[in-house]
């Protein structure tokens, strides 16, 4: 399996062999009008209590003129929030997420124009899950791995 179709959200789902370097995933699909946030979770496994480590959190906020929130959270606390006060996306418009993994970096473009990196502060040997909450449609998460 490299794509999930029409995934319904709140969404979890397994990262084909697990994150690897070169991978790089597509997400597409479109903000709601609702709502003044959304995220995007690569973490370790899929425990709730307690919460499953996550590696890279990408945290779109569309208050105060629109950011970018990226944090990892590590035995169930956020560590330092690095933001990007950018806001690519907009409510009631398509998407196009594209990350790409390589060196233990996050490589974030957004409707083809490269947004920010996130270095890692979980090894992408540890990554195992995707998840997608809230105040998105989504229509395919793809997943590719480049020789
Ligand atoms: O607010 O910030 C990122 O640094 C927290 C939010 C938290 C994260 C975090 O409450 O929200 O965005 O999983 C969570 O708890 C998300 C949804 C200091």
């Amino acid at each position: 399996m490299t794509q999930y179709v029409k995934p319904s959200i709140p969404f979890t789902g397994t990262i084909p062999d697990g994150l690897q370097d070169n991978m790089l995933v597509t997400v597409t699909g479109s903000v709601l009008q609702t709502g003044d946030r959304f995220s995007m979770n690569f973490q370790c496994g899929t425990c709730q209590s307690p919460r499953a480590d996550i590696a890279f959190h990408f945290n779109p906020r569309f208050e105060k003129g629109g950011y970018i929130v990226c944090n990892s959270l590590q035995k169930d606390r956020w560590g330092k929030e690095e933001r990007k006060y950018e806001m690519p996306f907009a409510k009631g418009q398509p998407f196009e997420i594209q990350i790409l993994f390589r060196n233990e970096v996050y490589m974030v473009t957004v409707n083809g124009k490269h947004l920010l990196d996130y270095k890692s502060r979980i090894p992408f040997s540890r990554v195992d899950t995707i998840t997608v909450s809230e105040n998105v449609d989504l229509e395919l998460i793809n997943f590719e791995v480049f020789a």
